[in-house]
């Protein structure tokens, strides 16, 4: 027994670091002439009433000798060698399957991409929102028609908590952090509360921008607007503002481009007017300012926001929103070499 603790002190100080060492330790400790076989063959020599202690002894020395190989065998970055478990290493491997992007990601990266190189950083928040972020700091009156239960997917557990119905609460969470300026788009996934068909579903995902700095003008956001319409769809596109209204804007706009499928001759994709529309975008309101602690008299901004599927849709053909979401891969391995 006093061997054995002798045993245990000389493996506890073994520098067992590689394939070599971890062998020399098996064969010595664990191998059919090892220590531990020869230890158990000590048995028949112990006194019969000693045995049971000396039985226990042995077999927690056993038990901790295996230990340490199957430790220093994970530890060993060579184990046994490729030949010695006969495979042959110069047979070509088992080819991985290559997944790819999904349309609507590939569209979305896009549009980071172009407006990155704007100097728009990229900025993320929750789904689960709660009717502030949503709703209230984006001057949506308490009965504005958007806050309907029928446009909107409220939390049961809680009157105040919702899926967010745009990226927007990203941009409140943005401001109230108060550094500025600030130069951030928002891609995201959001939700409304509506029948789902070819066209429509009832979540879809959205970019929006903001721009946030002393002396920002309705011209910076029409240039920065054009400048993304030419590099998504090309230097000659032609583009129209239209009045709107946002209650989050003022003034705002809509921002058509021609129609790519028609060159804006009319056809059944652009109702026939020549035009589709792209984007809402205007100056940032002064309440939405205020609300997230922002003095509009110091500081203007302006913001935007479009959505990615239908664009996307228009871009590679597809005729139905819904096969955005079903995850039939006969769908997505069409994108297999789509940049
Ligand atoms: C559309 C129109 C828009 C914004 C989104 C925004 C956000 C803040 C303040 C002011 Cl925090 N504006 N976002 C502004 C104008 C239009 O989206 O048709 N989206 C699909």
């Amino acid at each position: 027994m006093q061997q054995i603790e002798t045993y245990k002190q000389e493996i506890e100080q073994l520098p067992v670091t590689d394939a070599k060492s971890l062998e020399d330790y098996r064969i010595k400790f664990l191998g059919t002439k090892g220590i531990v076989k020869a230890l158990m063959g000590e048995m028949k020599n112990v006194p019969n009433d000693q045995k049971k202690v000396f039985g226990q002894v042995m077999n927690e020395f056993k038990q901790f000798t295996e230990a340490k190989y199957e430790q220093w065998r994970e530890n060993t970055a060579d184990g046994p060698s490729a030949a010695a478990v006969g495979m042959d290493i110069s047979l070509p491997g088992d080819p991985l399957p290559l997944g790819s992007r999904h349309p609507v990601s590939l569209m979305r990266n896009k549009m980071i991409e172009i407006f990155s190189r704007l100097g728009f950083a990229v900025a993320d928040g929750p789904e689960i929102e709660d009717d502030f972020h949503n709703f209230t700091a984006l001057n949506l009156p308490e009965h504005h028609p958007a806050r309907d239960m029928q446009d909107t997917f409220y939390v049961q557990q809680n009157p105040d908590w919702l899926l967010r119905t745009h990226t927007s609460n990203v941009q409140i969470r943005e401001m109230q952090k108060g550094k500025l300026p600030l130069r951030i788009v928002m891609p995201g996934r959001v939700y409304r509360n509506e029948t789902i068909s070819a066209r429509s579903h009832c979540f879809f995902h959205q970019i929006e921008g903001l721009y946030l700095d002393e002396n920002v003008s309705f011209a910076d956001l029409k240039q920065t607007l054009y400048f993304f319409v030419q590099e998504m769809y090309g230097k000659n596109i032609k583009v129209r503002f239209r009045p709107s209204y946002f209650p989050f804007t003022e003034p705002s706009a809509e921002m058509d481009i021609e129609c790519q499928i028609c060159h804006g001759k009319g056809c059944s994709i652009c109702k026939r007017t020549g035009w589709l529309e792209i984007l809402g975008c205007g100056m940032v309101h002064p309440n939405v300012l205020t609300n997230c602690g922002i003095d509009p008299n110091k500081y203007t901004g302006f913001a935007f926001g479009m959505g990615i599927e239908r664009p996307t849709l228009l871009k590679y053909g597809i005729n139905d929103i819904r096969l955005f979401s079903e995850n039939d891969v006969r769908f997505l391995r069409q994108f297999t070499s789509a940049v």
